[in-house]
Parts: C-alpha cells; structure tokens; sequence
C-alpha cells in the first residue's frame, strides 16, 4: 500500500515538469510572431532631424476637391508624372524620378512639402508614427495603397513603388507641419501601361463582412447620411473557429486605420479611432461624416499577429 502511494507520489510530480516546460515554449512563440510587422522600415525619416514632438490628430483627416479645376490639374498634361496642389499655406508637389510612371516598374516618388511662398517645410510633426501618410488610389477605386515616404530633409519625401497597371491615380499626403494642425494635399498622377479595361462598375456590398487572411471583418455601419455623424464599426472573428479574433494589435500606434474615398474620388477622409485611447482587441470603433450622399469605397487597415490587414468595403450613403 505504502509503495503504491509513492509511485503514485512520482508520477504526478514527474506529470508536473513536463506540463511547465511546456507553456514555457508556447509564450516564447507567439512574442516572436508579435515582433514582426509588414512595414517597410522608413523609420530612417524621424532622425532626419525632424521635431518629434506627436500631433493630436484624432478624427478624421478630411479633404474634400472644391475647386475641381484648380485641384485635378487637368493642366497635368506635359508635365508627365508631375503634379502640384496649391492652398492656403502649404502646397505638395509630388513628382516621379527618371522619365515618369511605368506600369510593372518600380518607380520612385518625391513628394516636396513647399510653404505658400514655394519654400521648403522642413519641420514635421509625427503623425500615427510617421511624418508623412501616402495614400494613392486607382482611377476605378481598385488599386489602393498607404505608404509612408522616408524624409530626406528640405522638405523632400521620397518612396519607391509599384503600379501594376496604367491609368489614373488619385494620390494623398497627409501630413503636420510643427505649429500647423493636419494638413491633406492630393493630385493625379498618370501610370504608362495598360489599364484595366473590364474592371466592373463600382456598387455597393451586399454583405459587409469579408474574410482577409484568416480573420473575418464586419463593418457595422448605422444608418449614415450625408452631413451626419455616422458610426463605424469593425468586428473581427477567427474565420476558422468564428470566435473573437485574438492577436489584434495597434497599427500605427491606433486601433486601425480606415481610408474613404468618394465614387467621384472627389471625397477623401482618412479616420482614426473616435476614442483615440482605444487600443486593438476583437472591435474597432470610428466615428466620420461623409460629406455628400453617394457611393463609397472603405479601406480598414488593422494588424493581427504582426500582419496588416487592409479590409475594402464599398457603401451607399443616403
Ligand atoms: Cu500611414
């Protein structure tokens, strides 16, 4: 009997240590799947003696084309690749290297950040991690990219990229220059190359949830119209088990990221979690108004164990 009760005795302890060493492995893989990000590293641009102080930027960045000729530039023509806004108090001039776009190339953009008097910003406020966020979206809203220029000092942003089809692009730099709120500037920019011919004719969702990459998103949308505060909100679900994603992290030091862009590409908001404290779990919550009743094209961008999911919705407003 008394033998028994120690065999007994040196299994369960034996049963113990195997069970600690264990979930000592497990924790060690998941922080090293946290550390990894999709982010191309242009950190380099913060310690090119740019002020670092962060900008309260919560809300929405919002730019809407009043003045369509003066902002479409339509005079873009003999000025291949080039193109300039012009504004109260800052212009951006975005212009492509060598002899301009061409598609399935990799082609490199310098963005000049100019005061009124076309001399160089050369002061910015990190903004969501970054000083500068370029957003360049395709003619036919299916090409949609958010970069973030390395800042080479004088004013000038520069990034490499990559279009894989020709056409018309819609670009936007959203930007804080020291002692200035957020300031948005856009123009378009021409590719070389064949565009997509037979892309369809945007319409709306008729289911606002979508998978990427193994993790369910649901937009939750009240009614919204236009000149209305409307509240959107993303869930996420493990696609496989349909529970509550895990592994949801802050992008760019928020909970998400969520472009919008009008049909007409003449609307573009750029939100940012309503309750800028709001840290990354299964929902995400912004609040934005769109400006004028229409379709529009949302990207949500959120990262998961250490992956940027960028989730394309299209709504109808009013
Ligand atoms: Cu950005």
């Amino acid at each position: 009997m008394k033998r028994l009760a120690v065999i007994l005795l040196i299994t369960v302890l034996a049963a113990g240590a195997v069970t600690l060493v264990y979930e000592n492995r497990k924790t060690e893989t998941t922080e090293t799947t946290a550390g990894k990000t999709d982010e191309p590293t242009e950190h380099s641009a913060t310690e090119h003696g740019a002020s670092t102080e962060a900008a309260d930027d919560g809300g929405t960045h919002r730019h809407m084309n009043e003045s369509n000729s003066e902002g479409d530039h339509a005079g873009m023509e003999g000025m291949e690749g080039m193109d300039m806004e012009e504004d109260a108090g800052f212009q951006a001039v975005l212009a492509a290297a060598g002899d301009g776009l061409k598609a399935g190339q990799d082609s490199e953009l310098t963005i000049r950040i100019q005061d009124d008097d076309g001399a160089p910003v050369t002061k910015f406020a990190i903004s969501h991690e970054k000083l500068l966020h370029l957003i360049i979206v395709s003619e036919d809203l299916r090409d949609f990219r958010h970069i973030h220029p390395g800042y080479d000092g004088s004013g000038v942003f520069r990034v490499m990229t990559q279009f894989a089809s020709g056409g018309r692009y819609k670009w936007f730099a959203d930007f804080v220059p020291t002692g200035s709120s957020s300031v948005t500037r856009s123009g378009w920019l021409t590719v070389d190359g064949k565009p997509v011919y037979d892309a369809p004719a945007l319409q709306a969702d008729s289911s606002l949830i979508h998978q990427v990459e193994g993790t369910q998103v649901e937009l939750v949308m009240g009614k919204a119209a236009a000149g209305q505060e409307a509240e959107l909100t993303f869930r996420f679900r493990d696609a496989a088990s349909g529970k509550e994603a895990s592994g949801m992290q802050n992008y760019l030091g928020a909970a998400g990221h969520v472009v919008i862009v009008s049909s007409d590409m003449e609307q573009y908001l750029h939100v940012h979690p309503a309750d800028s404290q709001q840290t990354a779990g299964p929902e995400a919550k912004f609040s934005t108004t769109f400006p004028v009743d229409g379709l529009y094209k949302i990207w949500g961008q959120f990262q998961r164990d250490g992956r940027v999911l960028t989730v394309p919705f299209v709504v109808k407003i009013g």
